[in-house]
């Protein structure tokens, strides 16, 4: 299995469930920028990113469906909740939820402390007309379901770790890098049980050889 990766992006999400899951796969690192000029990236990415996991004859991209993969194909790490039970609606609701709701605010952010990103990553388009505090406040409202939900919980589903926390904890600790997460709060309680496991840690060293896409 090969991941496909850039340190500190949305790569890290299913570097983190392979650490939690013990499977072995290999690391490409590629540069930031570099995937245009490497014509056989396209047929990975169609929008020259990362992450994209190969799997056989598996090719894959966009970071939150790579983690349902994982989780689908080796339900014995128990992982996801099993198709037909309950647990499985819930689950789901918040792997969309991370990726569609909780997501946009830190990206916004993201664009507004670092305005001169790349056209490629930032296009001019996508400039923001946001203040920080307008982003701060969307980001605030969208995570009250998520501090409602781990009031009382460590976890998000069966109060135990899926893959679930994986996504959603790779969006709040881009979300806590940036400032965005200070208050004592449920989530931050819940991100740094998260950020402390041997399988977070392993997935955030840096210091690995990659090896480059070739
Ligand atoms: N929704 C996609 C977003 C993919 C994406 O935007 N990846 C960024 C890193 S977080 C990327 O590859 N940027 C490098 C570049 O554009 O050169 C996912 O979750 O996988």
């Amino acid at each position: 299995m090969k991941l496909f990766y850039i340190p500190l992006t949305r790569a890290t999400r299913p570097r983190w469930l392979l650490e939690e899951m013990g499977l072995s796969y290999e690391l490409v690192r590629v540069g930031s920028g570099e995937m245009a000029n490497k014509f056989e990236y396209q047929n990975l990415h169609p929008h020259n990113k990362v992450p994209v996991l190969v799997d056989d004859n598996v090719t894959i991209f966009e970071s939150a469906a790579i983690c349902s993969y994982l989780a689908d194909q080796y339900p014995e790490k128990e992982l996801a909740p099993s198709l037909n039970s309950p647990s499985r609606g819930y689950y789901y609701q918040w792997l969309f939820y991370a990726q569609t709701s909780l997501e946009p605010p830190v990206e916004r952010y993201i664009f507004q402390v670092a305005p001169d990103l790349p056209e490629q990553v930032l296009p001019n388009s996508e400039h923001t007309k946001f203040s920080k505090e307008e982003i701060f406040q969307w980001f605030t409202k969208v995570c009250e379901p998520l501090q409602r939900a781990l009031k009382n919980n460590d976890y998000l589903v069966d109060n135990r770790l899926t893959t679930v926390d994986v996504v959603t904890g790779g969006v709040l600790y881009w979300a806590y890098k940036l400032g965005l997460i200070k208050e004592e709060t449920p989530i931050k309680k819940y991100l740094m049980q998260l950020i402390e496991r041997p399988a977070f840690q392993r997935a955030h060293d840096e210091i690995n050889i990659y090896k480059t896409v070739a």
